[in-house]
């Protein structure tokens, strides 16, 4: 007999691999036994313990679509069910694995030269060194094609001279490698890799601290006062901003994966709640208000994945477009935030404490559908397709 799973409505099980169910797997088990039992402390003091990345790298998780430099080259579907897994303990985590597979590495492996390829990946991908992604600057968030940070190349030294500042960026107060998307003289932006330890002077990495949503993040500037970067270092196979929105393309993918993971272990928490608690006599879970409103979480959730698992299956054979991506990335993203709240209120008073985790959900996904594009600027993305009519220029 086949029978109903709440827990996989729409048997997504049934459209995996032998090797993606291993690899989702094997990271549940790391997640449930070494992640989960650290986010309470990490969100409470805001810190983000570096061991987790070698343990990432050890999962074979860090840029794990990547073929080759001791990358586990797998699926695009593998690496989603990666990003879900750790997004249901805490976007944080998956904001880690988001910036340093997608956002770094990707550049790299997409635009990167043989030699940087070699230089980079691997240590990248054992989770040795960190890298982080700037792109959005005090001044321009959504539309970085105005960004202000100008690269200047001295013909004497060799090098570029970088002058401005990024804000927002993950990793940045640590990242060992900073990918710095500039405007040349030519006007066309260029992506710059800082070696942090190569960097004689002129470069500040200040933390942004205050934040209520990914706290176990860190998240910081880049600001950059005449710092000089060797001409090895530019990404020279690409110019424009088809440079940084290749990569989020990636990233965007990944998050809608991830977004409904952290939705996934609201429902779970509320359900498991509105079973045991009891008032008027009977469990929360026998009031129809209550049932109705776990029926639309699990279905949004269900849909939400079938349609992760298709643009998935379209990327690993190339077949995928942006649109596509800025689809379920705003669709898991503001879905899943509307499950935390709802969620969260299942629980009444507990609702809001650490211990039940789903204030925690609600907050860090207010980032998640902030940040790699807002909300309204993927609506904006598909109106362009849509219509023809881009409404942001
Ligand atoms: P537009 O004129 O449309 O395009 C400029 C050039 O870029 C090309 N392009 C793309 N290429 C590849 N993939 C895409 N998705 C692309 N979108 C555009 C385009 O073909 C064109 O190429 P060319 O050769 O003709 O020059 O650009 P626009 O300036 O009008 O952009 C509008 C808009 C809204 C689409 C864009 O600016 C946008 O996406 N804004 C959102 C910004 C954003 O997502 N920032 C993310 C920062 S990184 C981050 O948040 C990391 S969080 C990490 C974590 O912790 O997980
Ligand atoms: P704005 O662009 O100022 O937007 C403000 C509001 O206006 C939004 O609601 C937006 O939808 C709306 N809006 C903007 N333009 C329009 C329009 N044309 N029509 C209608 N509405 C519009 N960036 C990086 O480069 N690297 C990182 O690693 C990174 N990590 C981040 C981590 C965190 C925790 C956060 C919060 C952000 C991070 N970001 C990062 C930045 C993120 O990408 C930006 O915050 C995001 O792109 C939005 O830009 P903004 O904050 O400047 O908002």
């Amino acid at each position: 007999d086949v029978l109903f799973n709440w827990e996989d409505p729409l048997n997504i099980e049934s459209r995996l691999t032998e090797e993606e169910k291993l690899i989702r797997d094997a990271c549940k088990t790391y997640c449930e036994e070494k992640l989960q039992p650290r986010i309470i402390n990490a969100n409470r003091n805001e810190v983000f313990d570096h061991e987790i990345m070698k343990e990432l790298g050890q999962l074979g998780a860090l840029g794990c679509t990547i073929k080759g430099y001791g990358c586990a080259g797998t699926t695009n579907v593998a690496y989603g069910l990666i990003a879900k897994e750790i997004e249901k303990v805490d976007s944080a985590y998956r904001s880690a694995l988001s910036v340093q597979s997608s956002l770094f590495m990707g550049a790299i492996d997409m635009f990167g030269s043989e030699q940087q390829k070699q230089k980079y990946l691997p240590s990248l991908a054992k989770g040795e060194v960190m890298g982080c992604f700037g792109l959005t600057e005090p001044n321009h968030g959504s539309d970085p094609g105005s960004m202000e940070t100008r690269a200047k190349y001295n013909a004497s030294s060799k090098t570029y001279i970088l002058n401005g500042s990024k804000t927002w960026i993950t990793n940045s107060p640590f990242a060992d490698h900073l990918l710095v998307w500039a405007k040349c003289e030519d006007g066309k932006v260029r992506g710059f890799i800082l070696d942090r330890k190569d960097v004689k002077k002129g470069l500040e990495t200040p933390i942004i601290k205050g934040k209520f949503s990914l706290r176990a993040s860190t998240t910081g500037m880049i600001l950059m006062d005449n710092v000089e970067v060797p001409e090895e270092n530019l990404l020279s196979t690409v110019e424009g901003l088809k440079g940084p929105f290749s990569c989020l393309n990636n990233a965007r993918y990944g998050i809608a994966w991830g977004a409904l993971g952290a939705a996934e272990a609201c429902l779970s928490l509320a359900r498991s709640y509105v079973l045991d608690r009891k008032q008027f006599k009977k469990p929360l879970a026998a009031n129809q208000l209550v049932q109705k409103k776990l029926a639309d979480m699990n279905t949004e959730i269900a849909i939400a994945l079938q349609a992760c698992l298709q643009v998935g299956r379209l990327k690993d054979k190339n077949l995928h477009t942006p649109e596509m991506i800025s689809m379920i990335k705003r669709n898991s993203a503001g879905k899943s935030l509307e499950i935390a709240r709802v969620a969260r209120d299942m629980l009444g008073g507990n609702g809001i404490h650490e211990e039940y985790h789903i204030i925690r959900h609600l907050m860090n996904l207010e980032t998640v559908n902030t940040y790699e594009g807002t909300h309204d600027i993927h609506a904006l993305i598909l109106g362009k397709a849509i219509t023809g009519i881009p409404a942001f220029s």
